[in-house]
């Protein structure tokens, strides 16, 4: 294998782990638990796993000997960087457990339980892959593991490989699924345990036990290197306002990062746009505000981050979106008729076709944006809003109200644009010395939560904001973070997703600074992340974890 010079000193790298891991752990039960939510449905669905005790481990005595722990593992979803870790922490975990245990990796992710396709993850392979980004060890898929009869096949390679348990590393459907996987072999008495672990770069699944899942910190802070050099490059050619989207499906945990990170003059927040139901027009309206107070200062340039999610927050926006996934569906008279069209006639058909407030707002959209809500469409007919140039639809609206306020005698200056879209880049960076140590970490608890019989639990490392070694390890049920909600028509248990918190103090942070960034020019240009080096710039928690914690 060809690596680079980075990847081979990096190699060497020695994760950092919590006191109580760093020998045999002794495990400490706290209290009985509930779930957030809806306590007796999810009690009567997981009658087996409710309700368990919180685990929390404490350095224990030296190793006593235990038997070979074999584990199953898989990777869930989209990348983010430190998987590779949490698998070394985990063969690390059961072969200090005992040497004879063993370690198979499912490959593609679910998909490979139910098919039966793993390898056998050796210290050579492991070695390879220790402190790297990416999930190609065994790499990673989207099936989702929901029926029974996806849980017998799995069941029957558990039996054949003599696993003793399966760790799932996913965000909050994927670890739902764990649990309703950990429920069902209770119930059938398998003997093969479940346990979870925290995954996403979109920082979303998190809650008092779980701070923060992994990835978060490492993506972060390579989307804020870029929109530093960005905001850098923008303040010396003072020519440009760059829009930015960035990635994070649903919740604006990474735009909320980035900003405390960067400091640039405009970050919109998805949550605060459906808290008060603000329109496109009001956001468009606050964004040519800000350009234009720019310009008046001399500031023809700037910087905006704008959520992946946004769209999908905007109430009228969701509204349109809804009427137009039930006009153009597969099937349907209507979507046929649609098919039938002229290009060229298709935009003026599907606005006689929605309510007055759809038909306006779908009317006042840029042609190519239009094209985007009606053409590309998955499968079911829905339009595909993660391919929606979100930036380009608000750099364009923000262009013709600027024009607007020219004629108004209310804009005076320049504005020209380059848009952006930071994603991938960040997904599979070689992770930052934080999530190194914790997914390390998480990737240990997992193994002891495994050796000690445990199953339905998700593995929690808590107190990141201080040393490694003073943080706590132990283990979380996975029902105490459950609620009912309703999915594609039907009530089901699922993990509560956690978006930004208006209350919480990193929102409340940003608040107090937006407009002395808005109209200054106070960025702030982190650099990329450092691997070697002190502690201070090498061992940063996020900017979040900080405000939360302090
Ligand atoms: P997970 O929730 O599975 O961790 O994935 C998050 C994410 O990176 C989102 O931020 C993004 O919207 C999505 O995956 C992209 O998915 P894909 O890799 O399928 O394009």
């Amino acid at each position: 294998m060809n690596i680079s010079a980075l990847q081979k000193e990096r190699a060497k790298y020695q994760p950092k782990l919590p006191k109580s891991l760093q020998g045999s752990a002794k495990l400490v039960e706290g209290e009985k638990t509930k779930s957030v939510a809806n306590q007796k449905e999810i009690e009567e669905l997981f009658p087996n796993t409710y309700g368990m005790p919180l685990i929390a481990f404490e350095k224990g005595e030296e190793q006593k000997s235990n038997s070979p722990v074999n584990i199953g593992v898989i990777l869930s979803g989209g990348q983010a960087p430190g998987g590779h870790n949490v698998i070394s922490g985990i063969f690390d975990g059961i072969k200090r457990i005992n040497p004879e245990s063993k370690l198979y990796g499912f490959l593609g992710g679910p998909g490979g339980l139910v098919d039966h396709v793993y390898v056998e993850l050796t210290a050579k392979k492991i070695d390879e892959y220790r402190n790297t980004g990416g999930f190609d060890i065994i790499g990673s898929g989207r099936t989702k593991l929901e029926e029974e009869w996806q849980f017998d096949k799995g069941l029957e390679i558990a039996k054949d490989l003599d696993l003793n348990a399966l760790v799932i590393i996913g965000g909050d459907d994927s670890n739902t699924n764990a649990c309703v996987l950990a429920e069902y072999y209770l119930k059938k008495n398998a003997g093969v345990q479940v346990i979870g672990c925290p995954k996403t770069i979109d920082g979303d699944l998190k809650n008092e036990m779980i701070e923060t899942s992994f990835g978060f910190d490492t993506a972060t802070k390579v989307y804020s290197e870029l929109i530093g050099n960005i905001q850098r490059d923008a303040n010396s050619a003072k020519k440009y306002w760059h829009f930015i989207k960035l990635m994070g499906r649903s919740a604006s945990h990474i735009g909320l990062e980035c900003a405390l990170k960067t400091q640039p003059n405009i970050t919109l927040i998805s949550e605060e746009v459906a808290e008060k139901k603000q329109t496109l027009g009001e956001i468009v309206d606050y964004m040519a505000s800000v350009v234009a107070q720019r310009a008046d200062n001399g500031d023809n340039f700037g910087v905006a981050l704008i959520p992946e999610g946004l769209i999908e927050f905007v109430p009228e926006m969701k509204k349109l979106i809804s009427e137009l996934n039930d006009l153009l569906a597969e099937g349907t008279e209507t979507g046929k008729e649609f098919k039938m069209l002229k290009k060229s006639h298709r935009r003026e058909w599907v606005a006689s076709q929605l309510s007055p407030d759809a038909a306006n707002l779908f009317q006042s959209l840029p042609s190519g944006i239009a094209n985007q809500l009606t053409l590309d469409r998955d499968p079911h007919g829905n339009v595909q809003v993660s391919l929606i140039e979100t930036e380009k639809l608000l750099g364009e609206m923000v262009k013709t109200r600027l024009a607007e306020m020219k004629e108004e005698g209310k804009f005076s200056g320049k504005f020209n644009t380059q848009y952006h879209f930071f994603g991938y880049e960040g997904r599979c960076a070689a992770p930052s010395n934080f999530d190194a140590d914790y997914c390390y970490s998480l990737g240990a608890t997992a193994s002891v939560l495994v050796s000690e019989g445990k199953t339905g639990y998700m593995a929690s490392v808590r107190n990141l904001t201080a040393p490694a070694e003073e943080w706590i390890a132990g283990g979380v049920p996975v029902t105490m973070m459950m609620n009912m909600e309703r999915r594609h028509g039907h009530m089901k248990p699922v993990i509560q997703k956690a978006l930004v918190e208006l209350d919480g103090a990193p929102f409340k942070y940003f608040v107090t600074k937006r407009g002395e960034w808005a109209l200054g020019t106070h960025y702030i240009y982190p650099g990329p992340i450092q691997y070697f080096g002190p502690s201070e710039i090498c061992d940063l928690p996020t900017q979040t974890l900080k405000l939360e914690q302090a």
